[in-house]
């Protein structure tokens, strides 16, 4: 590949939220840009507004036979390898107590967050170690950091993701390979409330309602500033909140 030639990324959940924002932030950035989903349909739309820079990739992470095609896919259209895959795609489900949740919200949410994530991470690691030129953004969350009512497997999934790119930049000590985990608080403009709340667009819209949440664009040029810091610099992690968000610490049950 030559200097001049565009850098490659992948961003998975490029068909919502934050993966579309990340997509388009890159593309305008110069970048070629793979975006990767299950809704094709979405995917289409996204290639319609911008352009021929991204390619539309169907792309289920929870099922490894999907993982392997798209990865084929990958590699016979672009050869020259990832230099940024954005594992993105995520939810959560549910919000009510551990004592109360359905364990098949739970099910999803590790196979998707914690397996789907992982799953990439082993398809496309290799490549990039072999090639010694590559960076891998997570999108863990700050439920990962910090414990709320209703937040359980979810946050424990997310806790999961910063967990995991702390030890892949363990493994990668001596390669030019790079891991950036950014932790996103409160986001509007995405797909995750309705989905967490089983498609109840009323109860969807309140958690936003008189709050000034970040934007997906804000998480988008948070992974654009780590994607283009010189190769000698590594951001091991960036933590991001609404200034309308802070956190409370821990709380006290009296007896009456
Ligand atoms: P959205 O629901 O808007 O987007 C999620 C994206 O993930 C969609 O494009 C969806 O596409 C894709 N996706 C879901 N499951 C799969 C799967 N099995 N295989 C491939 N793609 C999948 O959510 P956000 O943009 O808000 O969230 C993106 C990430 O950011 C998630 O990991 C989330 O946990 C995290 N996050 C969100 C925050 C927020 O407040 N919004 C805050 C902190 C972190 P499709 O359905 O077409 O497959
Ligand atoms: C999403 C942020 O605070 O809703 O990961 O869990 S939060």
């Amino acid at each position: 590949m030559s200097a001049s030639s565009p850098r490659l990324a992948l961003v998975t959940g490029a068909s919502a939220g934050f993966g579309r924002a990340i997509a388009a932030a890159l593309c305008r950035d110069g970048w070629t840009v793979i975006g990767a989903a299950r809704r094709e349909d979405r995917l289409r739309d996204v290639r319609q507004e911008l352009g021929a820079s991204f390619h539309p990739l169907e792309l289920d992470v929870t099922s490894p036979a999907s993982v392997e095609r798209a990865a084929l896919q990958v590699e016979k259209e672009f050869p020259s390898g990832l230099d940024l895959l954005v594992n993105n795609a995520g939810l959560a489900l549910g919000v009510k107590p551990a004592q109360q949740a359905d364990v098949q919200d739970w099910e999803s949410m590790i196979q998707t967050n914690v397996m789907g994530l992982s799953r990439m991470v082993h398809r496309f690691l290799p490549d990039m170690v072999a090639r010694d030129r590559g960076h891998v953004v997570n999108i863990g969350s700050v439920a990962g950091n910090y414990a709320y009512p209703g937040g359980n497997v979810y946050g424990a999934t997310k806790a999961f993701v910063k967990q995991l790119s702390l030890g892949l930049r363990a493994d990668l000590h001596g390669t030019r390979v790079r891991v950036t985990n950014i932790e996103p608080g409160l986001v509007g403009g995405t797909e995750f409330s309705r989905v967490r709340l089983h498609g109840d667009q009323a109860r969807a819209a309140a958690v936003y309602e008189n709050v000034e949440a970040l934007q997906p664009e804000d998480i988008a040029e948070a992974v654009v500033w780590a994607a283009n810091q010189p190769a000698r610099v590594n951001i091991n992690i960036i933590e991001i909140m609404p200034v309308a968000q802070s956190l409370v610490g821990t709380r006290l049950h009296r007896t009456s």
